[in-house]
């Protein structure tokens, strides 16, 4: 088994059985700029204590795979500079060379996984790109949560993303895609898209009774649970269109590729709001882990 360096407060939870939620990495390094990315993070995890639930941010530093960060670990992962982006085709490999890196949706449910923890909180998932009909720039995120057993809180997806066809992938993929507390699918930005999410659940022991059954029928894979933005905190779709379209041209006339895509995207977009994506962006995310310490509880309730 790989060595796994557990936060002090991980492991005091894992010894007394309470429910524990994992945070990923890359939207601390790719996601938002320093220094809002530490207090966003900071934030996101003391969301998680308030409700009785511990945080665990998952990342790779200097070799080790670490569940649940220490303050000064946050710190300095978050001002890190050149932090490798790692997936499932990274992590072993960053691990093995000694490396520095943050873990995306696919590699912290990996983590998760391996730490036991059943329930993650981002703000949103990778996805099928616009143009994957030609580029096949289809996020190993959704992979993932067809072979590891986590139940993964998002926003839904962004508008940067081809949704129809990320929906698509999922259901081939046998991913239960559930909106939390509405029917349509939520788009990131937009508590509500024209798109029907596949399945709709209301409440947090329901989510976790879900999750159990998949396990409990041998089924792999996870859950996808598409939690709307808190309807004051959203941004008009009409006023991001032009700015993702823009974004996105500036990818294909770049050349931009393969990892670099996302984070591209995710960069531009803030510059070209003046920062208002990444206040909406801080809203879900607080928001996502809120619910996921919920249905972490939840769990932890019915295996007592
Ligand atoms: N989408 C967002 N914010 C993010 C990401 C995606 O709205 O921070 C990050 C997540 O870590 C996600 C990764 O797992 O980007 C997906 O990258 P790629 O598309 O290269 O698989
Ligand atoms: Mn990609």
């Amino acid at each position: 088994m790989i060595k796994i360096q557990y936060s002090s407060e991980v492991r005091a939870a894992q010894a007394a059985g309470t429910a524990i939620v994992a945070l990923e990495s890359t939207i601390i390094t790719h996601g938002m700029p320093f220094p809002q990315n530490v207090e966003v993070a900071a934030q996101v995890e003391q969301d998680i204590r308030d409700l009785g639930a511990t945080p665990a941010t998952i990342a790779v530093m200097q070799g080790v795979l670490h569940v649940g960060l220490e303050p000064d670990q946050l710190q300095s992962l978050g001002q890190a500079k050149n932090v490798a982006k790692v997936s499932r085709a990274d992590m072993p490999t960053c691990i093995a060379m000694g490396k520095t890196g943050a873990t995306t949706v696919a590699a912290t449910m990996i983590a998760a996984r391996l730490a036991d923890i059943k329930v993650f909180a981002t703000g949103g998932i990778g996805g099928v790109h616009k143009g994957a009909e030609t580029s096949f720039d289809i996020s190993a995120d959704l992979m993932e949560l067809a072979q590891t057993e986590v139940t993964v809180v998002a926003a839904g997806a962004k508008a940067i993303l081809d949704i129809p066809k990320t929906l698509e992938i999922l259901e081939t993929q046998g991913v239960p895609v559930i909106a939390y507390g509405q029917d349509s699918f939520p788009a990131f930005w937009s508590a509500q898209s024209d798109l029907a999410a596949p399945l709709r659940m209301d409440n947090a022991a329901e989510i976790a009774r879900a999750h159990a059954t998949r396990g409990a029928m041998g089924l792999p894979g996870g859950q996808l649970i598409a939690n709307p933005i808190p309807s004051d905190a959203q941004i008009a779709a009409e006023v991001l269109a032009p700015v993702i379209a823009q974004a996105q041209s500036e990818v294909d006339a770049q050349g931009v590729s393969g990892k670099a895509v996302t984070p591209f995207l995710l960069q531009r977009i803030f510059e070209l709001t003046e920062g208002k994506s990444l206040t909406a962006n801080i809203a879900l995310v607080r928001n996502n882990a809120r619910l996921a310490a919920e249905i972490a509880k939840e769990l932890v309730a019915l295996n007592s």
